[in-house]
């Protein structure tokens, strides 16, 4: 392998020469930057038969680009896309050099992700052979470049056929279930996992240029990594230490200034200047800085994420020939993980603040990763934030992340839970494999430290649980699952901490997610984070969220089908049946269907029509997961912390999602948004009492407010007086119980005998401000919903369109419960949906979707509960 970093320290530092970072933000140094995105052919190995090709790309995309391979999402494509993962596949390229820039002291040629097992020759010489497609690589090339034209070509190996006589050689396969190949061999490689198939996932095992591709022709010297170390933080100041390693490329050593600029939200630059010595090859320099009066980075709802532009430069010789910059928040984050009378607590603590985490476990948005836009990246944000969560897990399946989504993250106030790409399985822990993960830990570390909204490490997700619990025990010899337990340690106990310690030493790491609680037992439950799958798995009722309680739940949830224009994308109308061929495979969880059945039964009336049971799936994950994300809220501050599974799709498919591929929202994700609110009134029956909950997680204590309480029945007839409590008081941070009542004294003044009378009305809880603004607003029902008495109605509705955006006024005289307003355009985006409509309430909703147009008359679908009886 040749690489740029020459000098010593890069290998002390990282044992491995490729950890420079590519955060090539800088354009005001006097180095040219050329993206290689042009020109590219690929073709087949073996044909010589070369076509155009897309680059940052994949095979997958170029292949469907030229009709090769049918859409991979439609049908049952996906069974018709799998001879390509066996296939070794070339690019190439050329570009064309200048006198000019053959006269640069050096060039640099820079791959931010080559999936994965690329030959990379440049000329005619082999500049590196990469085998980590999480690595980006940065290659010294000016030996090899020639004036005019320049051949670039990269030859792939066939992930799969690469990786076979390691599999032959190991006497066992691995128990990487969710691979879906009779081999296992996902775990051989260091390639996002969900690539080769998932119980949400299609497997599309890619190869391919994934990531940009570029060449730098610069003098002197370049800066690879630029690392802001907040020292300490108080009301006053930041100390910072700007940490440099800069590699001079000149034989001799050179006299330059290092020149760091600051400034906050483009205000006045501060500049401090240094005059260094650069010895040739690798220097490190610390420069300390200190920002006075610091304005510290928020969490989403906890106020401004601000954030300070950092830059270095190297000026030598009058010009600035190098700089890096950074955006970076001032906060502090620390992950509490003590002991402490209920077993071990498990929590962030923001600038000193406990925060309860809301949020979910995020997948790779895609498939096929190169197509997901900076408009995909900026609407999942406008969701994540919207639906006022605050922490997002990078759940170690996927990838680790794109420069776009930390950004994001930064700019968003959003924490990020960051998992190593290891997931529910055992992985090898080879001499060659452990040196494949170092390098992968380093170069991402390094990548992705200086981001405010970097909350913690995590090892791996579920390799501790299923080691302990999945049976491999039984499954293997004793000597293999030896060989699997101290894999594990040297992986995720010794390697992976010792690489944060090293490179990122303030933040948190754990080594797995969950580390100790198991769900299967409660004599766990008490210690750190947990997943919860007594729910679904374990097909326990929904209500025992209220009871099986974690410090922290880092994952829980339940399957939807997406709703129909999404099915529409990939079946047709003779395809709509639940357990049709096509739906079938779409839907991954081999037990997924009976279990949305099962738990449909118990709380619901199941409808015959598909169109039907889609929607009612769709009330129904909402409804009970926002079940569990109150229970937890509320039970606050024994349990801190509640991310569901899953955020997102990677394609068209039956999940456990809240917003599906092409961005639509399921009924969880508006239900997440209710119970997420900053402010939020949570009633839960209790056998024959009702306790009225009122959760804050804002940093201000509320006063003066007023709880309004009315129970009205479905006709919109009062039951009874309102009860108001005023003057309350609703503490920062908090959550308690503010009303308490018998169900019988709540309904005293009806005729009705009150089991009856519980299935003909609900409970309108109103909380205001004391200007009478409302903060927020529930309604409440006392029995499932297959038990309610619904009236039959017939919403009416009235829409009016501009460009871009439609208002809807809904009204319907009785109620109409989990209203859903379905429009033919993806990614329509709704101000509220899945709502139950009020007796004679009269409710607007903002539709706004790029394709709405004034005049054009916009097909549109209301359904309600009651209508799915008939
Ligand atoms: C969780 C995840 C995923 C999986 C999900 C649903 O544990 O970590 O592996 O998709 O369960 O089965």
């Amino acid at each position: 392998m040749i690489l740029n970093l020459t000098g010593k320290k890069a290998q002390i530092a990282c044992g491995l020469l490729c950890c420079c970072s590519m955060a090539y933000a800088q354009s005001n140094d006097n180095s040219e930057v050329v993206l290689l995105h042009t020109g590219w052919e690929f073709s087949q190995a073996g044909t010589e038969l070369w076509r155009t090709a897309e680059v940052p790309g994949t095979v997958h995309q170029d292949l469907i680009h030229h009709k090769l391979l049918p859409s991979p999402f439609y049908g049952m494509n996906e069974q018709k896309i799998q001879w390509v993962e066996n296939e070794d596949w070339e690019y190439r390229t050329s570009f064309t050099v200048t006198m000019e820039q053959l006269e640069r002291d050096d060039a640099q040629l820079i791959f931010e992700g080559l999936d994965t097992y690329a030959d990379v020759y440049l000329n005619g010489s082999l500049l590196l052979k990469s085998d980590n497609m999480f690595v980006g690589y940065s290659l010294p090339v000016k030996p090899q470049l020639r004036l005019g034209e320049n051949l670039l070509h990269i030859y792939f190996h066939s992930p799969i056929r690469q990786t076979l006589p390691q599999y032959a050689s190991n006497g066992f396969n691995y128990p990487a279930d969710n691979d879906h190949h009779e081999k296992h061999l996902s775990v051989f490689s260091r390639k996002a996992p969900y690539s080769y198939g998932w119980d949400w996932g299609i497997r599309m095992v890619t190869s391919g240029i994934w990531r940009p591709v570029k060449i730098r022709f610069y003098d002197a010297a370049s800066i690879n990594d630029y690392h802001i170390k907040q020292l300490s933080l108080t009301e006053y100041s930041a100390e910072l230490s700007n940490e440099l390693e800069i590699n001079n490329i000149l034989p001799q050593s050179i006299q330059a200034e290092i020149r760091i600029n600051y400034s906050f939200e483009k205000g006045e630059e501060t500049v401090i200047s240094r005059s260094v010595t650069l010895q040739p090859g690798l220097n490190s320099i610390h420069i300390p800085s200190e920002v006075l009066s610091p304005v510290r980075w928020m969490p989403n709802g906890w106020g401004k994420p601000a954030l300070y532009d950092f830059s270095a430069q190297v000026v030598f010789d009058g010009k600035v020939v190098a700089e890096q910059s950074h955006r970076i928040g001032l906060r502090t984050v620390r992950l509490v993980n003590e002991k402490d009378a209920d077993g071990e607590s498990f929590y962030f603590e923001v600038n000193g603040i406990p925060m309860f985490a809301k949020g979910a476990n995020y997948i790779p948005q895609d498939a096929l990763l190169p197509s997901v836009t900076t408009e995909r990246y900026q609407t999942l944000f406008r969701d994540i934030k919207e639906a006022n969560m605050n922490v997002v897990r990078i759940w170690g399946g996927g990838t680790y992340e794109d420069d776009r989504f930390y950004d994001l993250a930064d700019e968003n106030g959003i924490l990020v839970w960051q998992d190593f790409m290891f997931a529910c399985t055992p992985y090898p822990s080879d001499p060659t494999f452990l040196k494949r993960v170092e390098e992968e830990a380093c170069y991402n570390i390094r990548r992705l430290r200086n981001h405010p909204s970097l909350a913690m490490w995590c090892g791996n997700n579920e390799i501790l649980e299923a080691l302990k619990y999945w049976g491999y025990q039984k499954k293997y010899t004793p000597e293999i699952y030896q060989e699997m337990m101290s894999g594990y340690d040297k992986l995720f106990r010794e390697l992976l901490p010792a690489k944060v310690k090293e490179l990122d030493a303030d933040r948190f790491y754990i080594h797995s997610s969950p580390y100790l609680a198991n769900w299967g037992r409660p004599e766990s439950w008490g210690i750190g984070d947990s997943h919860n799958w007594g729910v679904w798995y374990g097909q326990k009722p929904f209500e025992s969220l209220d009871t099986d309680l974690p410090r922290f739940m880092s994952e829980f949830g339940f399957q939807s089908f997406p709703e129909m224009k999404t099915i529409a994308t990939f079946a047709a109308p003779e395809d709509y049946q639940i357990e049709s061929e096509v739906m079938n495979a779409h839907q991954k969880s081999s037990i997924g269907n009976a279990l949305i059945r099962t738990y449909m039964e118990r709380d619901y009336i199941v409808p015959e029509k598909f169109e039907d049971f889609v929607y009612v799936g769709l009330v129904l994950q909402g409804q009970g997961m926002r079940h569990g994300l109150e229970a937890h809220r509320r039970n606050r501050p024994y349990c801190m912390g509640t991310l569901y599974w899953q955020l997102n799709d990677s394609w068209p498919v039956v999940s456990w999602s809240s917003i599906d591929y092409y961005g639509n929202w399921k009924a969880l994700h508006y239900q997440a948004k209710r119970a997420f609110a900053p402010i939020h009134i949570n009633p839960i029956q209790r056998n024959d009492s009702l306790c009225v909950y009122l959760l804050s997680d804002r940093l201000d204590t509320l006063e003066k407010m007023t709880l309004e309480m009315k129970v009205i029945d479905f006709e919109g007839k009062k039951i009874s007086k309102p009860m108001l409590l005023r003057s309350l008081s609703v503490p920062a941070n908090t959550s308690q119980c503010v009303y308490r009542t018998k169900l019988d004294a709540l309904l005293s003044s009806t005729k009705r005998p009150l089991s009856e009378e519980l299935l003909h009305c609900f409970m309108l809880l109103t909380l205001k401000d004391k200007s009478g603004h409302v903060v927020d607003e529930t309604v409440y029902f006392f029995a499932k919903t297959k038990e309610l008495l619904l009236p039959e109605t017939i919403i009416s509705y009235k829409m009016n369109q501009t460009d871009g955006e439609g208002e809807l006024t809904l009204l319907s005289p009785v109620l109409a419960k989990d209203v859903f307003i379905e429009v033919p355009l993806q990614g329509a985006r709704f101000s509220d949906n899945f709502f139950d409509l009020l007796p004679g309430e009269r409710k607007t909703i903002l539709i706004t979707s790029p394709q709405i147009k004034k005049g054009e008359e916009l097909p549109l679908t209301v359904k309600h509960i009651r209508e799915t009886y008939n």
